[in-house]
């Protein structure tokens, strides 16, 4: 990535609810299938990094949920594509898979080993959870 061309952002959600972080197994593409991660995706034109949370955490999981924190770093994805996390509130519904994960598990704080992440969502989890609420 040279300093000409800027990176795109995809944004993830460390949402959580009574001290529990939300992970996500995708189930597309192939490549990703089975990995879990923070729920989230690409920004579409015009929007804000926490619009579009808002909106993916919708389409993906049904749920509604607040951005409360940006997590500190930036972690890079494939070619002309980095991954910023946020902590988000769940405000209201039920998680569901509804597109691109075929399951969800919500992790206690000492469960985050249990699942197998993507290996760029691995260190921004561990960085997330330093900042969630514990209750
Ligand atoms: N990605 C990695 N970790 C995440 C998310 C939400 C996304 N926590 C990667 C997977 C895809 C790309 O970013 O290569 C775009 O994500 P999506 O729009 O397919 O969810
Ligand atoms: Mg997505």
């Amino acid at each position: 990535m040279t300093d000409r061309v800027k990176a795109r952002v995809v944004v993830a959600g460390a949402l959580y609810d009574r001290g529990r972080l939300l992970a996500a197994r995708r189930s597309a593409p192939p490549e990703f299938a089975g990995r879990w991660e923070l729920p989230g995706g690409k920004l579409e034109p015009g929007e804000s990094p926490e619009e579009a949370l808002v909106r993916e955490l919708r389409e993906e999981l049904g749920v509604e949920a607040e951005p409360v924190e940006r997590v500190p770093g930036e972690w890079p994805l494939g070619p002309g594509y980095v991954l910023q996390v946020w902590t988000a509130r769940l405000i209201s519904g039920q998680p569901r898979p509804l597109e691109d994960h075929d399951e969800l598990r919500w992790l206690a704080v000492d469960e985050l080993d249990a699942v197998d992440w993507l290996p760029q969502d691995r260190p921004a989890v561990e960085e997330a959870v330093r900042r969630l609420p514990r209750d």
